[in-house]
Parts: C-alpha cells; structure tokens; sequence
C-alpha cells in the first residue's frame, strides 16, 4: 500500500493518469491525495472530477481544498460575487461550464464542499497553502485553519499563503503543500514540502510518497 500526495491538477486528467500509470498506481491498494486545486484552467475538469468522484466514492481519492475550489464554492452560493471565478486567468469559467453539463452537478459541488482545509496522514500535514501563525507566539498550527481569514476577501488565509508566509509547523511536524509552483518539488526549508510543479503550465505533474517520501515526477503535455 502506498500514498501518493499529488501537485495542483487543474483539470490535467491525462497527465495524473501519466503519472498514475507510471507509479502502477493500483486502486484497490494505494491512495491517491491531491493538495487541492483539482479544478479550473484546463480543458478538462469535469472529467477529472467525475474520475476522481468515482475514485473517492471508491476509497482511493482523498484531497484537501485550495483557493480555485473555495472561490468557486463561494461563487456558486452567490454567483453575483466572488467573480474571481470568472476571471479569464482564474480559469473557473470551464469549471463552471463543465459542472452544467455532468448529470452529477449537486453531487460533486457537496463532495467538493466536503473536502477539508487541512489532512492529517502520518504524522505530516497537508494542506492547499500554508499554516497560519499567531504574530511572535505560535506558529504554524492547524487549529488555526478554520479561525484565519483574509481581512478583505474573507477566503480561508491557509488556502492562499505562499512564501514568504509560510511557516514550519509549531509541532515539528512536516507540511506539504502546493499552491505555489516549484521547478522541483521537495524541501524548501526545513519541515515544509512543495509538491507544486504547474502542470497546467508546465506539463509537469509530481506526487511525493509517503511512506518512503519519494518524489515521482511524469512529463505530459497541458491541455
Ligand atoms: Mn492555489
């Protein structure tokens, strides 16, 4: 059995079935954790979610959120605001558009609600951006989460924070992260793991094992 913590999709289905073939990744044995952002940007996020819906609903799917899934969270409750989603750059038009066309709409945008800020999986921390930190006392804590939101936006401040903001957890804990994309995934100091490599962009798809924490990368081509 092994567990695969997998970089920013953004609906790159063909480049994690790349990767997932490359691991001989077996449903029936391993786990697949993606660090959020499944949706938005590429060409195909309403097949990516109907895959990965079917690989949660049949236990080998897990992800935590990250920013493009709260904004589009947000805009769907109300959809007169949060127009980052509809934002050419932000990319959430196709996710939107995709959504309207899969008869399991309700039941994807719930799953999604479902996804949590952070996951805890031995003994490291996963989560979209970063840990908050209260100023000069606590650092990175997972209680934090839930209680930190950005001052204007009101999004969670964990699905957005890049470095320089990112900090170790107070705990000694590992947290690995995406969000912010890295030439390389792996360490970028000490107790905090990038595993971001912008497939969208790059075509470059990277999971870190967790039981051996070794670092799988595949090439493909964005779409
Ligand atoms: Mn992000």
């Amino acid at each position: 059995m092994a567990t695969y913590i997998v970089g920013d999709l953004h609906g790159q289905i063909h480049i994690l079935e790349g990767l997932l073939s490359k691991v001989s990744f077996s449903p029936g044995r391993d786990h697949l954790i993606a660090v959020g952002d499944v949706i938005d940007r590429g060409e195909n996020t309403g097949e990516l979610l109907r895959f990965l819906f079917a690989g949660a609903r049949d236990g080998w799917f897990s992800s935590v959120k990250g920013n493009h899934e709260e904004v589009l969270l947000r805009h769907l409750k109300n959809p007169k605001s949060h127009l980052l989603c509809v934002d050419s750059e932000f990319g959430g038009k196709k996710t939107l558009e995709a959504l309207s066309r899969t008869s399991e709409r309700k039941e994807i945008i719930n799953w999604i609600e479902s996804w949590p800020l952070f996951l805890e999986k031995s003994g490291r921390i996963i989560v979209h951006g970063g840990l908050p930190s209260i100023q000069g006392s606590r650092m990175g804590d997972t209680e934090l989460c839930d209680k930190r939101l950005e001052p204007i936006t009101g999004y969670h401040a964990c699905l957005w924070f890049r470095p320089p903001k990112l900090c170790p957890s107070y705990d000694g804990r590992t947290i690995i992260s995406g969000h912010s994309i890295v030439p390389q995934a792996g360490s970028v100091q000490d107790g905090i793991i990038l595993v971001d490599t912008g497939c969208y962009r790059t075509g470059k798809l990277s999971a870190i094992r967790l039981e051996d924490m070794l670092i799988f990368e595949y090439q493909g081509i964005p779409k």
